[in-house]
């Protein structure tokens, strides 16, 4: 089964004013839209080598598979991470998440500046992230370059942000710092609070 692009989970304007009708557009129909078909196509490629045993394109495909599959699961989280400002969007986590924010950070101002800092700082396109990480049960903040580097291999993520230009130009332009402060309107806390127990528990 190839892999399809999910709806938004709200209207193109819901974001309005802190994310514009206009990029969401774009960014949604355009971008993500790219992802989807970018990683069809390298899994049928791949499936193509393994049928025929022609397999010096594998790295090739492999790459293609990682960067389109990145970016297609990325944007399906980022798309669920936010809310309309006020129905949803903004304001500070509660319960077991924010609990953990408050342990592993030190308070939830401190973990907002530290994760502030780390999407601002993102070098060229990318993304910054609040990842569950297994292995000790803790939360960490990472910077992603483009999609598929600079990751922790099985860290499970909660909270994304996409800090591409697409993601912000028309409204933001350079200043991708305003585009950060504006995003945490629209921060869904609910669902990063439901990605977190499904992963911690
Ligand atoms: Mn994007």
């Amino acid at each position: 089964m190839p892999h399809e692009l999910p709806p938004l989970p709200y209207a193109y304007d819901a974001l309005e004013p802190h994310l514009d009708e206009q990029t969401m557009k774009l960014h949604h129909d355009i971008h993500h839209k790219a992802y989807v078909d970018g990683l069809n196509k390298a899994e049928e490629m791949l499936a193509k080598a393994r049928e025929t045993g022609e397999v010096g394109l594998v790295k090739h495909w492999s790459r293609e598979a990682a960067f389109h599959g990145s970016g297609h699961f990325n944007h399906v989280i980022f798309w669920e991470n936010m809310a309309p400002a006020g129905k949803g969007g903004g304001g500070e986590p509660s319960g077991k998440v924010a609990d953990r924010i408050k342990q592993d950070f030190g308070s939830f101002d401190a973990f907002k500046k530290h994760f502030n800092a780390a999407s601002a700082q993102v070098e060229g396109s990318g993304w910054g992230v609040l990842a569950y990480r297994p292995y000790d049960r803790k939360l960490v903040v990472l910077q992603s370059e483009k999609h598929q580097d600079l990751t922790q291999w099985g860290v499970i993520p909660l909270l994304m942000l996409d800090v591409w230009e697409h993601a912000y130009y028309l409204k933001y332009q350079n200043k991708r710092p305003a585009y950060i402060e504006a995003w945490w309107n629209v921060v869904n806390w609910a669902d990063a609070a439901r990605r977190y127990e499904a992963a911690a528990k």
